[in-house]
């Protein structure tokens, strides 16, 4: 195992704080040939007992209650930012500034103006910096990327049809979390997990040219927010206020290669949990993925013999597959907390080498003229441009 240390300063200990703190915690015992080992040095909180009570649990070695003390502690080589997306874009480009390292929860900003802002800071401080659209790191994902780049889907893109489904909030009584409010999220659906749909066309297939959607908020209004418990769970309290997100989006768009694109998330589908599925067509075969099933991914090849076409169902389990050979003997699957170690795991690598691999900021940036392009598709009730 490595010498080098690069000691993390960490912003934020909810739902994503759990999972970043496993991943830095973990990589370095399943990823052992890194050129550096991790510190979970620093976590940074608002109140003072919860950020310890939190470092206690996910194994942080300090705690601070100012954002500002991870950027002047010249021992910190980079921070992480998990809290709530209002506050993406400042503590990167402060973050860039103070001349860290940055990972970035998703989506990176607000909006298009704030996501060029970071995109410019880091290019200024020649930042190493990341994006945690951390899907991309799902071997099945990462699998076909490389299968779409062997060709085996062929070298033409019909389409890229994709749903986000998720149902955590479809009792009307469950409170209003920072997650439903424009204020402090930005979006609902569309900027957390069409997000993620947005990215992994992008990875897959290429860009997007221009969109029309529609956006819906079922429930107008929710209990207010008493306590934030676990992952997305919550209590109410006795007040009531507005939601102000989008409850789901669907939109349809183009691709620069010529593909069409059917998009659609939705925290409505009574039944799904984390149903991240894509389907993409291509003139030599397709490929279906659903991350509620995420060590399989589902593949056809007009190149199998006639009368033994069809959908074969490949478990992204073999030491061929991306990451794999980090963990287990095939079949013994991994799960949602893997592609954030195989995030952080590269992001190792690219700060000792000095490099960036994607998702970088740009990347960020390119998934939110997206988001924006379908916002202002609702709001126009015509095409947009991306
Ligand atoms: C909530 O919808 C959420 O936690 C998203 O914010 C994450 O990005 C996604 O991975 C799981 O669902």
């Amino acid at each position: 195992m490595a010498d080098k240390v690069l000691r993390v300063g960490m912003v934020g200990y909810n739902f994503m704080g759990k999972a970043h703190s496993n991943a830095w915690r973990q990589v370095n015992h399943f990823f052992p040939d890194l050129p550096a080992k991790v510190e979970l040095h620093t976590l940074c909180g608002r109140t003072k007992d919860a950020t310890e009570k939190h470092a206690g649990i996910y194994g942080w070695n300090r705690t601070v209650n100012d954002f500002q003390e991870l950027l002047d502690n010249p021992d910190i080589d980079i921070i992480d930012i998990t809290s709530p997306n209002n506050q993406h874009a400042e503590m990167t480009i402060r973050a860039c500034n103070a001349g860290k390292a940055v990972l970035c929860e998703k989506p990176l900003a607000m909006n298009v103006a704030e996501a060029e802002a970071v995109v410019a800071a880091a290019k200024k401080n020649k930042t190493i910096n990341m994006v945690c659209h951390n899907y991309r790191r799902a071997p099945a994902i990462a699998f076909a990327k490389q299968m779409i780049e062997n060709g085996d889907l062929g070298d033409r893109f019909f389409h890229f049809r994709a749903r986000y489904a998720q149902d955590w909030i479809v009792d009307p009584e469950f409170p209003l979390v920072w997650r439903l409010q424009k204020s402090v999220a930005g979006s609902g659906s569309n900027g957390d997990l069409a997000a993620h749909l947005i990215d992994v066309a992008h990875f897959l297939i290429g860009g997007m040219k221009e969109v029309c959607g529609l956006m819906e908020t079922f429930v107008k209004d929710r209990p207010v927010l008493a306590e934030v418990k676990a992952g997305l769970s919550a209590t109410a309290g006795k007040k009531r206020g507005k939601v102000t997100v989008d409850d789901a989006v669907s939109f349809i768009g183009r691709f620069k290669n010529g593909a069409v694109g059917n998009i659609e998330a939705t925290r409505f589908a009574t039944g799904h949990k984390n149903g991240m599925e894509f389907e993409i067509n291509g003139n030599k075969g397709s490929i279906i993925f659903n991350f509620e099933d995420m060590n399989r991914l589902k593949y056809f090849s007009v190149d199998d013999p006639v009368g033994k076409q069809g959908f074969r169902d490949i478990l992204v389990s073999e030491g061929v597959h991306p990451y794999w050979k980090a963990w287990w003997p095939p079949g013994h699957i991994i799960g949602y907390e893997h592609t954030f170690i195989h995030t952080v795991a590269d992001l190792i690598t690219n700060v000792v080498e000095g490099k960036n691999t994607h998702p970088t900021f740009v990347d960020g940036l390119e998934c939110q003229k997206v988001l924006d392009a379908v916002d202002a598709s609702v709001k126009s009730r015509t095409w947009e441009k991306v």
